[in-house]
């Protein structure tokens, strides 16, 4: 049947109604007759971020703006030119939001204090990594932002006692990946929803809600070129998984990785190695964002045999952990050789 030109039955339902992120933004407002919207006004500062990094991503070439800064970060690696650029990007929109007390950024060894007397306005902190996998930029691979909302403490005594908080406080986290299209998933708790870019409009358009882990793909994602160095039950696993038919997939980059995984399935690890004994990933804003995420889509998030990331205590800002994310099915099949040692 043609029906192409007739009005939808009901334009009301959520699969046919147009919805940006900014609509869906105040919609989930409107849930909190009481909210002023400043937690609204920060993650529409995210989306102005998102669309500023994209349209840099995309020009990055064509501006010379590749290559490294040929200096490093606190985590000692060197610094991409893009790195500084989104993280310059990210600073500038949250610092015009009163609602933005504290930031903190890979890029910063010292959080950046906005504001700290509450004036009665609920202020929240702010954590990302402005350009994850950035080191993939020059060859056009996927690239990333990741993000984390907690609520700022107004009567901590220093910034490090309001941001150093368990994952499970997260009142918000989300990626951005620059990839073959611009894509913003975003969860406040309630589900996972998904946004994708449309250049045309500058808009990003609501594409999923409520994103679910899918079970049974046997798809693993870790760099296997540190393998020698991975604690045996890890080893182990990556033998069983080799004659039990997986594969593998690896972009490099988390946010790429992770993505996949939202969509697909399949299980994320990197483990703890000889040269980073703590596990690469850091905590605060790779971690944390990324296990809420799976966790509120239905997956499950370890730190290793016991430990669920989200339970971290965290003691400093920059700290690192093991990561073990993705579809709880292929996480249990991690942790079953894990406990075998
Ligand atoms: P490796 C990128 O540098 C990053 O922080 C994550 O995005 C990614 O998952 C990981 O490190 C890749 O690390 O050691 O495999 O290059």
């Amino acid at each position: 049947m043609n029906t192409v030109g007739k009005p939808p039955a009901n334009p009301g339902r959520d699969d046919v109604r147009i919805m940006t992120l900014q609509a869906h933004i105040l919609e989930q407002q409107a849930h909190h007759p009481q909210a002023g919207g400043t937690f609204s006004w920060i993650l529409s500062a995210l989306s102005i971020s998102a669309k500023i990094i994209a349209d840099k991503v995309r020009r990055a070439r064509l501006e010379n703006v590749l290559g490294s800064l040929g200096s490093e970060n606190v985590q000692g690696e060197v610094q991409q030119k893009l790195d500084v650029l989104a993280n310059e990007v990210l600073l500038r929109t949250l610092g015009g939001r009163e609602g933005v007390a504290i930031v903190a950024s890979e890029e910063n060894e010292e959080p950046v204090i906005l504001r700290e007397d509450s004036q009665g306005i609920p202020r929240y902190c702010v954590l990302f990594d402005p350009l994850d996998g950035s080191s993939n930029l020059d060859v056009c691979g996927g690239v990333g932002t990741i993000f984390s909302i907690l609520a700022h403490d107004g009567r901590a005594q220093r910034a490090e006692d309001s941001l150093l908080q368990a994952g499970v406080r997260q009142v918000a986290a989300g990626y951005v990946l620059y990839g073959s299209s611009t894509v913003f998933v975003l969860t406040i708790g309630k589900g996972v929803d998904m946004f994708v870019l449309d250049p045309s409009i500058g808009a990003f358009m609501r594409v999923e809600q409520n994103l679910r882990v899918p079970s049974g793909n046997k798809t693993y994602s870790v760099n296997e070129g540190n393998r020698k160095t991975f604690p045996e039950g890890y080893r182990h696993y990556l033998d069983w998984a080799q004659s039990s038919g997986y594969s593998s997939r690896y972009a490099g980059a988390m946010v790429a990785d992770v993505h996949r995984i939202l969509l697909k399935g399949g299980v994320f690890l990197y483990p703890p190695t000889l040269k980073s004994p703590e596990g690469k990933l850091r905590l605060m804003y790779e971690a944390n964002p990324m296990a809420m995420i799976m966790e509120q889509a239905g997956g499950k998030t370890m730190a290793g045999p016991k430990a669920r990331i989200l339970d971290i205590q965290p003691t400093a800002i920059h700290q690192r952990t093991p990561v073990i994310l993705g579809a709880a099915d292929q996480v249990d099949a991690v942790l079953t050789h894990l406990a075998s040692g």
